[in-house]
């Protein structure tokens, strides 16, 4: 046997996909709630308040909030140990400044997870996937405030103390480097600077960013202590979307590109969580952008007790760096770079792959030496519903096969201690980036389009009955 016997396989989802009923239960909007749709050559918009004429896909996404029963499901049937989903903060506290949560949407998720453990399969939480309460937008600019920080803190606290023994792994703030970017703005820190409305390209303030960046790294530190106090039991994990580029040459300029690259986007905030605080080059990164951090004492200290017991992070696809101008380039899930000539790309311009995924985790393991997971990998595709309701999707069961392969590589002939491995968007869901539905990553298809048109009734595809047989066989049938 390549994988441990208990490797955790499965698939992963955010609420804010997911999961609709945005108006049920008393739930709050979140950010994600006031972005229409859009395509990857049109991007989505960002509204500050209910436009007439637009259309919100997240509002209904897969309408997980009245099919989970079902969905849970087909999750057992093909055999999941662990499924990696979110939490809406707002369905909790709806403006997220509530003294009291809200029963509703607390007992939605203890739904969740008793039909979860009633097929053995194992939640694992991210606390924060891309949306803040809309309110904390409107009021503070989100995590540009230090308020935040202490209205996180009684959010995580509550869930802790409600889900105690049905909860045993939890995630901290999805792709919290993504905050790195200027795409961060709006979705990660929940920050809408008067006039930003494309997407792709939102008003930027980097000392704003970056201090909001701070107090997440402090929320999540927190949170991994608020976890030791309530629930020693529980194992918290941070969440990074690795990027990983090559040098597109040999030049050594394009190595020094690459090194610095994989210091300021992937490593800036696992260097913390990890290590307990900020690494050698931040300040010099800080100076470079000629801002200075209000990093208090009590910051310091939390981040010092509050360091992740895992590893977790998103992987889909590789780029190259380079000083060279006027080069091809390629796209990627939050950021693009120079187009690699030996790798094939998806439909969506996504570089695929899996040696750069070997590569990913000896790098990580090697850095920090604790145990991974990672909690997204996936391909997005058009997909054809067939008259007798089949779905062939080969490509989805290459791109699997192919990270599975490297995934057993790096176990055994590597070493690297990796515990799971959850699907991005197991079944689909609306696009993080483009807000579409039509960009499918599912074993299970959904019938609904970019509008929300359709019966929302379920198909398995193909790929759905080979992630069984991968389950199944332990990783043993991929050779
Ligand atoms: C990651 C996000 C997810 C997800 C995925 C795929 O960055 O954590 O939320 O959506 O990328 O990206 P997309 O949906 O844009 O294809």
């Amino acid at each position: 046997m390549t994988f441990p016997k208990n490797f955790l396989w499965g698939g992963a989802t955010a609420a804010n996909q997911y999961e609709g009923g945005f108006d049920e239960g008393g739930k709050g909007l979140t950010v994600t709630d006031l972005l229409t749709n859009g395509t990857h050559t049109s991007p989505r918009r960002i509204c500050k308040t209910e436009e007439d004429g637009c259309y919100y896909p997240n509002r209904i996404a897969s309408d997980f909030y009245h099919h989970f029963k079902e969905d849970i499901a087909l999750m057992a049937e093909m055999g999941f140990k662990v499924y990696r989903m979110s939490i809406s903060w707002a369905r909790i506290f709806p403006n997220g400044i509530e003294e009291n949560p809200k029963e509703e949407g607390l007992q939605f998720y203890d739904d969740v997870f008793d039909e979860c453990h009633k097929y053995g399969i194992e939640p694992l939480v991210t606390l924060s996937h891309y949306d803040c309460p809309l309110y904390l937008t409107n009021m503070y600019n989100g995590w540009a405030s230090r308020k935040l920080i202490d209205l996180f803190d009684r959010y995580v606290r509550t869930v802790f103390i409600r889900y105690k023994g049905k909860v045993r792994y939890y995630l901290t703030f999805n792709e919290i480097n993504c905050a790195t970017l200027k795409l961060g703005n709006y979705m990660a820190l929940g920050i809408r600077h008067e006039g930003t409305s494309n997407f792709l390209d939102q008003i930027d303030d980097i000392k704003v960013r970056y201090q909001a960046l701070h107090h997440q790294l402090v929320a999540s530190a927190k949170t991994v202590i608020a976890a030791s106090e309530i629930d020693p039991d529980i194992k918290v994990g941070n969440m990074i979307a690795m990027m990983p580029v090559y040098p597109l040459t040999p030049n050594p300029k394009d190595m020094l590109l690459m090194q610095k690259e994989w210091r300021e986007k992937q490593y800036y905030c696992s260097d913390v969580q990890v290590k307990g605080e900020y690494p050698y080059y931040a300040q010099a990164m800080w100076n470079k952008m000629g801002i200075e951090l209000d990093i208090t004492d009590e910051d310091k200290d939390i981040l010092k007790k509050g360091t992740v017991d895992f590893y977790a992070m998103s992987y889909y696809q590789t780029n190259c760096v380079t000083v060279m101008e006027d080069v091809a380039t390629s796209s990627g899930n939050l950021l693009g770079g120079a187009k690699n000539p030996y790798l094939e790309t998806s439909s969506w311009g996504w570089q695929i792959d899996p040696d750069g995924l070997r590569f990913t985790l000896n790098d990580v393991y090697s850095r920090y030496n604790i145990p991974i997971i990672i909690v997204e990998n996936g391909l997005g595709s058009k997909d054809v519903l067939e008259n007798d309701g089949s779905i062939h999707d080969p490509y989805r069961i290459d791109y699997l096969n192919k990270h599975v392969k490297a995934m057993r590589d790096c176990i055994e002939q590597d070493g690297v201690d990796l515990f799971g491995y959850t699907w991005w968007g197991w079944i689909d869901i609306i696009s993080a980036s483009t807000g579409e539905m039509e960009k499918r990553y599912g074993f299970v298809y959904v019938d609904s389009d970019d509008y929300g048109k359709g019966s929302f009734k379920r198909y398995k595809k193909d790929s759905f009955y080979w992630y069984k047989k991968v389950i199944e066989s332990n990783g043993e049938v991929v050779d």
